[in-house]
């Protein structure tokens, strides 16, 4: 026996661990008859010991005990909402788990092409009240907490929104993930499990935004996860990449980290099918570094823990502004130097990560590389993920030795990639210096495809590798096409010149995918003649297309307006099974516009959304507001293109307005209550402006007694799902103001058509098909089109006229602001700046044709029943906008994926 112990096997396993599976991955042996062995023990013990899905009250009860008893070791003494909450969760995660493990298993199984859908961003809000939903268990649910001396509502309310994400586009994922499990499609999601998500909102008593971290794990166990510690993929970073003489390259050195996965249960509506969410945790690779812990350096040795670690740690705010006015100047330098490198790493941390797992899991089907695209598709959620397809071309060239043309051919077959803005501000880039540095491989197959064939044409990068020359010239391929043409093969490359030169992510994107998508029609359309045209007259158009972005109506209907959706099932006489995943549907409700009693009905539901909404403000923020007065909604995340701006301004025209008017005007005057809720990015200087315009605007106005029966504002602080869950059924109307050609699509704008809201809008993203859907009388549209943008742009450059001139009643409202009607004038100045030069929003040149746009919604609310039959008729033909339509577009024309339903 030696007492001895080799330090280098220190934090080392005994014996080296394989990859170990649980719960999910194994398929039975069968014997030589081909009959199913059971695996071990006794088949019939096992069989016994196993529990279905709890569908009675009984078991239900039963079970939300059995987890205070045990899981939470209280009583019923000392159980407070919070914990009936968790052991109510814990007993459906039981039901999802039961579920989610028979489809992993099922999907094994079968083997179908899978897709999986990367996205840095999945908002996903409460889970609660959406399983119950999904599973069909809701009734039971309410009776058993009922009985059990709970309220439902409460319980749900003890529930923290998963806010990992900035606002559409993960919203949009997280709707995406719900549809794929309702229609029974094998789609598992990818992310990454921040420890914050984003940051929670503060108003100051001044109005100013301040930001706090969202710790939203920080209450205990997350009962929406399984950890999954047996799941984890070493990643690295930095280090040095030597290429080898066929072709290859050997990655060493640098720093590694652990990835462990956490899984979130995605349960189907109305069906077993539970996908997976699997959300990525950045660990050290052992504790900390023992060389630094043996020589005592503690610092050093938790230093380098701690920087594994923070990879995961937040969610990054998009602060996208298009000028530098717009931005925190102190927030220039971190952003740009700190943040940057530690964003491309969360970004390549989970794109190597869910790789290495979509890998593994396609080898265990045992085929040929050659047939990854027919087992494997993946969908790059904007540019975030796109590092994929060089981490993919590295698997495939240096770890599976495929040659370059096979593996270029198999990544452009499997990745997919969808635009979701044009905002030339928004879109990625990363110095090459960054990237050098961090990923010296990724950045040597990037250049690869720039020098050997632009990565444009496999063809020429076939002759390339068999005439074993190394350097062709560069972009020949654009080249041979367009001779001569230097400014396009600049325009057309991976690289941009500049110091420092920069990759362009949307580019690699683009040439590494199969198919590109816009997310509306003006967006697809965009994205074809502007950032991308170059691709299309080289590519040809079929690569490109649209699918317009759609919302699950089981949270976005059902969830939030349960008893509009009551009223639906109980009108069209289909249980809501059957609607909710077949959204035409709600065609059927269009004959009821005529009937009376329907729209008393209509009407009723909707008083009392706002009724839930008053009650809301005033628990939260101890405010009063008139319920008989119009609502008027407008929640994004706030931005100069979406233009709050606008709007605020355009109240202040009102209050100033009802200011001049007789006692008798006013009477015939409509009131209307005015919501904003949104973030702004922390360091977006010109957007936290706005805001505390909005709330100082708003202090003024509601305390003026000679208004505010008629108007009053209100600024609805931390904007989240759940927020919007409340918000959106109580809205009359709702606003969609951006600059046109700047909104990509939007996604609120169905939620409040959905839940029978009118829209206010430009002709701008999903605006345009929502109004063809629902019939152009039934939306208030204004505001100048996309193709006048550039040229007024252009005059605002050139031949600027005075606001004054141009429009009179805007520059009055900017004077009485710089006049100090809502506090000192001079904080004001930089956002009005932006209004009176420049303005490249097109806030002077929208604003008239705006306010004549409120006028039209105010002469349309006086007829009250006409404006409940276009309430009606907006839900009744919004069925294009489910995103289960979207989804089965995906998994049609681009995955050529099939629903594997489990029985
Ligand atoms: C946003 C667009 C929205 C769109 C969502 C979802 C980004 C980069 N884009 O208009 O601004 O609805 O994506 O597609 O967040």
């Amino acid at each position: 026996m030696t007492s001895v112990i080799d330090p280098k096997a220190i934090g080392k396993p005994v014996r080296p661990r394989r990859h170990v599976r649980t719960l999910t991955g194994y398929t039975p042996e069968t014997d030589e008859t081909g009959k199913e062995k059971w695996p071990r023990g006794d088949e019939n013990v096992w069989k016994e010991g196993s529990r279905s899905v709890n569908t009675d009250v009984s078991s239900v009860t039963k079970s939300i005990v059995n987890h205070v008893q045990t899981s939470l070791a209280r009583q019923a003494y000392n159980l407070d909402n919070l914990g009936a909450y968790q052991a109510a969760a814990l007993s459906v995660r039981d039901d999802l788990i039961l579920n989610w493990n028979e489809t992993q298993m099922h999907y094994t199984r079968k083997a179908p092409k899978r897709a999986y859908y990367l996205s840095l961003e999945f908002l996903m809000g409460r889970t609660f009240d959406n399983a119950l939903l999904n599973l069909g268990l809701k009734d039971q649910y309410r009776e058993g907490v009922t009985k059990l001396g709970f309220n439902m509502e409460d319980l749900l309310e003890q529930e923290r929104d998963a806010a990992l994400g900035n606002g559409g586009l993960g919203r949009l994922a997280a709707c995406y993930l719900d549809s794929s499990a309702s229609q029974e499609l094998p789609v598992w999601g990818y992310g990454l499990r921040y420890q914050y998500g984003i940051f929670q909102q503060l108003i100051s008593p001044e109005g100013q935004q301040l930001e706090q971290p969202d710790p939203w794990l920080a209450g205990g166990e997350n009962p929406w996860e399984l950890p999954r510690l047996d799941v984890s993929y070493e990643v690295r970073f930095y280090g040095t990449a030597e290429r080898l003489p066929d072709g290859r390259a050997l990655w060493q050195g640098g720093q590694e980290v652990l990835a462990v996965a956490y899984d979130v249960m995605v349960p189907g509506c109305y069906t077993k099918n539970t996908n997976n969410l699997r959300l990525w945790e950045s660990k050290p690779k052992r504790g900390f570094d023992l060389n630094s812990f043996n020589a005592g350096d503690y610092e050093h040795a938790v230093e380098s823990s701690n920087s594994a670690a923070a990879i995961t740690s937040v969610l990054y705010p998009n602060d996208h502004t298009n000028n530098n006015e717009s931005r925190d100047r102190s927030q220039l330098s971190y952003t740009h130097l700190v943040g940057k490198e530690l964003r491309l790493k969360q970004q390549y941390f989970w794109t190597a990560a869910s790789l290495a797992d979509i890998v593994r899991r396609f080898k265990n089907i045992g085929k040929p590389f050659s047939e990854f695209p027919d087992y494997v598709a993946i969908q790059l959620n904007d540019t975030h993920p796109t590092l994929a397809i060089p981490e993919l071309m590295r698997i495939l060239i240096d770890e599976e030795e495929i040659p370059w043309g096979k593996a270029w051919d198999i990544v452009t077959n499997t990745v997919f990639y969808t635009n979701h803005t044009v905002l030339p501000e928004a879109l990625e880039k990363w110095p090459v210096p960054l990237m050098e540095h961090l990923l010296p491989r990724h950045m040597q197959i990037i250049y690869d495809i720039v020098l050997h064939d632009e990565g444009f044409s496999c063809k020429v990068h076939r002759q390339a590798v068999l005439l074993k020359s190394t350097v062709l010239t560069k972009s020949s391929a654009v080249e041979k096409k367009f001779p001569g043409d230097r400014d396009r093969l600049a325009r057309m490359s991976l690289i941009e010149e500049g110091f420092p030169k920069q990759v362009r992510m949307a580019h690699l994107a683009c040439i590494g995918s199969r198919k590109v998508n816009g997310v509306a029609e003006l967006h697809s359309d965009l994205v074809k003649t502007t950032i991308l045209k170059d691709f299309v007259e080289f590519e040809g158009q079929s690569k490109f297309s649209n699918v317009t972005n759609g919302i699950t109506p089981r949270r976005w209907l059902d969830q939030c307006n349960p008893e509009l959706s009551a009223l639906i099932s109980k009108t069209l006489k289909v249980d809501k099974s059957v609607w909710l995943k077949d959204l035409d549907r709600l065609k059927g409700l269009l004959p009821y516009a005529e009937d009376v009693e329907f729209r008393k009905e209509w009407a009723a539901i909707k008083q009392r959304n706002k009724e839930r909404l008053a009650h809301h403000v005033e628990t939260t923020l101890g405010l009063t507001v008139n319920t008989n007065a119009m609502f008027d909604v407008q929640i994004k995340r706030l931005h100069e293109y979406k233009r709050q701006t606008l709007n605020i301004l355009g109240v202040i025209h009102r209050y100033l307005t009802l200011k001049q008017m007789s006692a008798a005007e006013r009477k015939k005057v409509n009131p209307r209550v005015v919501f904003f809720a949104g973030k702004a990015a922390p360091g977006y200087y010109i957007a936290k402006l706005t805001i505390r315009l909005i709330v100082n605007a708003a202090r003024i106005i509601n305390a003026d007694p000679d208004t505010r029966d008629l108007l009053t504002v209100y600024f609805l602080p931390d904007y989240s799902v759940s927020l919007a869950e409340v918000l959106i059924p109580s809205s009359d109307i709702s606003q969609h103001i951006s600059t046109a050609g700047t909104e990509a699509s939007g996604t609120s704008n169905m939620k409040f058509c959905l839940n029978g809201g009118l829209l206010v809008g430009t002709v701008d993203g999903a605006n345009i098909e929502i109004a063809e859907a629902v019939g152009e009388n039934n939306v208030f549209f204004f505001g100048h089109l996309t193709p006048a943008v550039e040229d007024l742009r252009y005059q605002h450059m050139y031949r600027p006229v005075p606001v004054e001139e141009k429009c009179p009643a805007l520059a009055k409202v900017l004077d009485k602001i710089s006049g100090g009607m809502f506090g000192d004038g001079g904080v004001y100045e930089p956002l009005l700046n932006t209004i009176r030069q420049n303005d490249y929003y097109l806030i002077t040149e929208d604003f008239d044709s705006y306010i004549g746009a409120l006028e039209m919604v105010d002469q349309a609310y006086l007829d009250k029943e006409e404006w409940i039959k276009k309430s009606i008729r907006t839900t009744a033909n919004m069925g294009k906008f489910s995103s289960d339509r979207a989804i089965l577009e995906y998994a049609e024309s681009f995955w050529s994926i099939e629903p594997v339903k489990v029985t």
